[in-house]
């Protein structure tokens, strides 16, 4: 797997250059208190790892959601790459026939094969990612249960009742929840690093337990990339190709307003 336990209160994660860029950056930057401390990188049986936070150290039992964020999932970089050289993907078909059997052309069911942005963009738009800026992608709940099946959660209603359920309708669990996630948004708004970087295939760990902790941190960063000099994103206005727009807080928006919305009861 991509984890491996490290010593007190620590994680490794399997090492990636464009990861530890970003988390270096991070700590010297206003989002520092929203991103898992960065501890360097470490070795661990010939292989390389970053060591960070463990984020649920302090919980007991905690619920555990992961939201990928932004209205693109993919980097423009690979769009480039798959247009200049179609790299077709048997896996990446083999994931859509199984939630899709029709999802293909005609073209692609012949070559058993889909290409990447093809794949990501068709995940996009199946899930809430193109219509809210954001997709549920992962809840681990105190009592056991595990869903990581949200590949087609889409319309408002869906996505605001797996929301309702994550937190079992506890109306302070939701205001922390805000709270939280206002004090994220100002954070960015303030942010060189942030304003400075394409931010794609990130997510929001979303972590509660019974004594009513409630918590949210911006995690993989694997995909966080520099635009060229002086260039800086809005994070809200649609992307089009060539400007690099990742839609994060549109998204961010729209699920605190989802969230504002449940936690009036
Ligand atoms: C996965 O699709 C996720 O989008 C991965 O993103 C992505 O990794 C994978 O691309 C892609 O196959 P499913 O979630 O539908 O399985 P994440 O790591 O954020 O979960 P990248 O490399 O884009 O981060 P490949 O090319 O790694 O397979
Ligand atoms: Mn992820």
């Amino acid at each position: 797997g991509n984890f491996q336990a490290g010593e007190d209160g620590r994680i490794l994660k399997r090492f990636c250059q464009c990861e530890q860029r970003s988390l270096e950056q991070l700590m010297e930057d206003p989002l520092r208190p929203f991103v898992p401390a960065y501890y360097g990188m470490v070795h661990r049986d010939g292989q390389a790892f970053n060591q960070m936070e463990d984020l649920l150290a302090d919980f007991e039992g905690p619920s555990i959601m992961d939201c990928k964020m932004g209205s693109r999932t993919y980097l423009e970089e690979e769009l480039v790459k798959a247009r200049e050289r179609p790299r077709p993907r048997k896996d990446m078909y083999e994931k859509m026939v199984a939630v899709d059997p029709g999802a293909p052309t005609p073209e692609e069911h012949a070559q058993g094969a889909v290409t990447k942005p093809r794949y990501m963009q068709w995940r996009e738009t199946l899930s809430s990612t193109s219509t809210l800026g954001f997709r549920i992608e992962g809840i681990k709940k105190a009592d056991g249960t595990c869903n990581t099946n949200f590949k087609k959660t889409q319309a408002l209603e869906q996505v605001t009742k797996v929301l309702e359920d994550f937190v079992d309708g506890d109306l302070g669990l939701l205001r922390k929840y805000v709270a939280r996630l206002e004090d994220l948004r100002e954070a960015l708004e303030n942010s060189p690093f942030f304003k400075t970087h394409e931010v794609v295939g990130s997510s929001l760990l979303f972590v509660h337990d019974h004594t009513g902790l409630a918590k949210v941190w911006m995690i993989d960063f694997g995909k966080t990339v520099a635009l060229p000099d002086h260039q800086m994103l809005s994070h809200r206005l649609p992307w089009a190709e060539g400007n690099r727009e990742d839609g994060y807080l549109w998204g961010l928006d729209n699920l605190i307003r989802l969230l504002q919305g449940l936690a009036q009861g």
